[in-house]
Order: C-alpha cells, then sequence, then structure tokens
C-alpha cells in the first residue's frame, strides 16, 4: 500500500525534547485503575485532520494532501481512508469520528451518494480490521448542502427536513456497521438567523419530532451507541437552539427524550457561548450527561470557532478533573475537533499538532489525579458548605422548615457569620501542582 507519511515513523513516549515524540503520553502507563489510553480514548476528527484544505474567507487551499489530488471521487475517498489509517496508526490513536460526508462526497441523488458511501465503508471496515483502529462516533453533515439553508429538522421547508432524516438512516446504519460507539447530532443550522421569519415552536416541535424517529430508527436495527448532543450558541447561525448544555438539557426535557441522550462537549464551543470548558463539563457531569469531548480550543481575542489543537495545560487539567470525577468518559472519547493553523500547512504539522494536544491531556491527566488524590479542592468545598451538615442547615436540607421558622431562627441573629472563599490561594495551589512536574 502507498504509504503518505514517509519519513514518519510510530510516535513513541521518550520523556524528551523532540516534539515528534510524547513526553507526557505513556499510552500504557497505569493511572489509577486505568491506563492512559483507557483514560483519555483519544480521536481523530475526519473532517479537519484528513478533509481541511487551509482555505479561509480570504483565501484558497493551501494544504496540498497527496489525497486531494484524485479527480474521481471514489479515488478520492478510497485514498483518503488509506491515509487517515496510516496517520491513526503511526499516532497510536486507536478511535476516529466521521460526518457521512468526510466519508464520501455528495454526488446529484442520494441513491447515488449512498452507493459510493457503501464501497468506501466496505474498504474502511478492512482497515479497521487490519489497524483495530474503532469508531468513537458517527454523525450526519447536516449543514454543507445548499439544501440546509434554512436548517435540517428546523427547516421551514418540509423537503430538507426528508432529506435530513434519509441522511441520519443511513448513518445510523454505517455507524452501526462500522462497530460506533456513539452517534451526534450537531445542529448546526438548527436556529435562526432572524426571529422576523422564524416560527421557533414549530422549528422546535419538529426538532424534537426528528430525535424522536432517530431514536425510533436505532431501535430498529438494534444500534446500541449512545446518542450525543453537540451544544453550539451560533455559528454559522446567528442562535443555535442547542445554546450550551443547560439549555438542551431543558429542550430534551420539555420533550420527555432526556432519557436517550448525553452530551458531546466541545471547549470552543462553550467559550462562545461565555462559559469555561469546565462549566459545561460540570453541567453535563453534576446531571449525568457527561458523553464526550470535542478536545479543541478557541482564541479569546478571537470571536468565532477557531478549533484550535488544545494546548492550554490549565483547561485541559480542569476538564480532566471533571472527567476523573465523573468516573471516565467512556463510551465516549476525546476527539480532536481541531485544525491545524492556515500557516502550519505541510503533512507533517498534522502530526505535531495531535502530539501537542495528546500531551496537552496527557499532562492535565497527571495533575488532574494528583489533584484528585489529594483532595484538594474537595477538602475545602466540604468546609465551605459545612454549615449544611447540622443546625438550620441540615434541617434546610431535609426540608423541614419553613419560611416562617427561617424567620424566627434569624429575626435577632447580628452577624450571619461569612467567612472568606480564598479564591486566590486556591488559584495559587491549583499552580503549584500545574508546576511541580515540571
Ligand atoms: C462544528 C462542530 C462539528 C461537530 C460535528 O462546530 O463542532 O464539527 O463536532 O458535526
Ligand atoms: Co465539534
Amino acid at each position: 500500500m502507498k504509504e503518505y507519511f514517509k519519513g514518519i515513523s510510530k510516535i513513541k513516549y521518550e520523556k524528551g525534547s523532540d516534539p515528534m515524540t510524547f513526553r507526557y503520553y505513556n499510552p500504557s502507563e497505569k493511572l489509577g485503575d486505568k491506563t492512559m489510553e483507557e483514560h483519555l480514548r483519544f480521536a481523530v476528527a475526519y473532517w479537519h485532520t484528513f478533509g481541511h484544505t487551509g482555505a479561509d474567507m480570504f483565501g484558497s487551499a493551501v494544504n496540498k494532501r497527496p489525497w486531494f489530488e484524485y479527480s474521481d471521487p471514489l479515488d478520492a475517498s478510497l485514498a483518503k481512508a488509506d491515509a487517515a489509517f496510516e496517520f491513526m496508526s503511526k499516532l497510536g490513536v486507536k478511535y476516529f469520528c466521521a460526518h457521512d460526508r468526510d466519508l464520501y462526497p455528495e454526488q446529484e441523488t442520494l441513491r447515488k451518494t449512498n452507493e459510493g458511501l457503501d464501497k468506501v465503508i466496505d474498504h474502511i471496515k478492512g482497515l479497521m480490521k487490519g489497524t483495530g483502529i474503532k469508531m468513537l462516533w458517527g454523525t450526519a453533515n447536516l449543514f454543507s448542502h445548499p439544501r440546509y439553508v434554512h436548517g435540517a429538522a428546523s427547516s421551514c421547508n418540509a423537503n430538507a427536513f426528508a432529506f435530513a432524516g434519509a441522511q441520519v438512516k443511513k448513518m445510523l446504519e454505517i455507524t452501526k456497521e462500522l462497530g460506533g460507539e456513539n452517534y451526534v447530532f450537531w445542529g448546526g443550522r438548527e436556529g435562526y438567523d432572524t426571529l422576523l421569519n422564524t416560527d421557533m415552536k414549530l422549528e422546535r416541535d419538529n426538532m424534537a419530532r426528528f430525535y424522536r424517529m432517530a431514536i425510533d430508527y436505532a431501535k430498529e436495527i438494534g444500534f446500541k451507541g449512545q446518542f450525543l448532543i453537540e451544544p453550539k450558541p451560533k455559528e454559522p447561525t446567528k442562535h443555535q437552539y442547542d445554546f450550551d448544555v443547560q439549555t438542551a438539557l431543558e429542550f430534551l426535557r420539555a420533550y420527555g427524550l432526556d432519557g436517550y441522550f448525553k452530551f458531546n462537549i466541545e471547549a470552543n464551543h462553550a467559550t462562545l457561548a461565555t462559559h469555561t470548558f469546565q462549566h459545561e463539563l460540570r453541567v453535563a457531569r453534576i446531571s449525568g450527561k457527561m458523553g464526550s469531548i470535542d478536545a479543541n480550543m478557541g482564541d479569546m481575542l478571537l470571536g468565532w470557532d477557531t478549533d484550535q489543537f488544545p494546548t492550554n495545560v490549565y483547561d485541559t487539567t480542569l476538564a480532566m478533573y471533571e472527567v476523573l470525577k465523573n468516573g471516565g468518559i467512556a463510551p465516549g472519547g476525546l476527539n480532536f475537533d481541531a485544525h491545524v493553523r492556515r500557516g502550519s500547512f505541510e503533512d507533517r504539522d498534522l502530526f505535531y499538532a495531535h502530539i501537542a494536544g495528546m500531551d496537552a491531556f496527557a499532562l492535565g491527566l497527571r495533575i488532574a489525579k494528583d489533584l484528585l488524590d489529594d483532595k484538594v479542592f474537595e477538602k475545602f468545598i466540604e468546609e465551605r458548605y459545612s454549615s449544611y451538615n447540622n443546625g438550620i442547615g441540615a434541617k434546610i436540607v431535609s426540608q423541614k422548615v419553613t419560611l416562617k421558622d427561617l424567620e424566627e431562627y434569624v429575626l435577632d441573629m447580628k452577624d450571619a457569620g461569612n467567612v472568606s472563599s480564598r479564591q486566590e490561594m486556591l488559584e495559587n495551589i491549583l499552580n503549584r501542582y500545574m508546576f511541580k512536574k515540571q
């Protein structure tokens, strides 16, 4: 088979300074009851890593990948798959995530598209068997084609809804066939640009109907993977209905769908919603809804989804802290929904970028594990809320007091007795854990 990434062999854990090796990610090393590989469950995002051309609003493609050079769509898709599996094997990542249209491009009819897609899936099945690489999640691209100009499940056009349903049907079948462990819905165009032309109630009702159909079909074909919703507040729409975890959870609860879904939480989507990555993970965790992670980061000085490889170790540490407290992320994983910057156009940059992200999360995992083992925040938080352990607090928690009782309790009290929240002290302690490894 043709070699696409010549001169690059299997990436090793070396603890050294070569950026083409891992310094912190040692897949077989045990941390607690799991290996690092089991904790982190890294996945490569097919669309960014193998499909991104580097084009932006101001300039054309700069990434000259050898698998872009085929004119026939089937040849191009098969070459892309070969390059993808060579890349993932050399990197040592055991999972991938893909949209239907990443695997094979849209043809003039859905019938023709599905025929080509089937051929590529057959080929990918062989590559998966040969390498042991698995599918973390599948999804349908319901946002790129012009027919989704007004949305997919929330479109004003019932034909667009129908096309979207047919695409999800096919991709559920493929995800099942490839043993995908989850299925993601990212409603990129499920939202609005202006309320002046929008029937919000019908659009939201239709989205719920769409999810219901997907649940029913998954049951019918025996797809057992976890359904995930990926919240994002905006872009490409002005407002996306699945704004953030809390909003999407409320939507699911309102339609009686919450039992069927967890969340795929993306760092850059969190910051677009003016939340930290940790906030979104926390909301999901305390609701029992942490499903999977799209591991990337945004640029705080740019107001859009820059999808950069995650290198901020504060963020990865606090993210892994939430993951560990959740008891792990499986059957989800950490999918690098990220692309190299336009200036990093050489093929080897794909390796440097993933190694950077994997090491940042591996280091974050190591630090988060130390923080948890020492119960650094747990002890502080336990003490901070200890007024609810006895006296009036315990009565509030067990719902044994009324407003009248509370009035009687405080009527002659001169001082509520607050103590400091010690934010700066805690931030300093976090720094000491962050840098003791260096
Ligand atoms: C877009 C985004 C998507 C989803 C899958 O912002 O994150 O790539 O992850 O459709
Ligand atoms: Co994403």
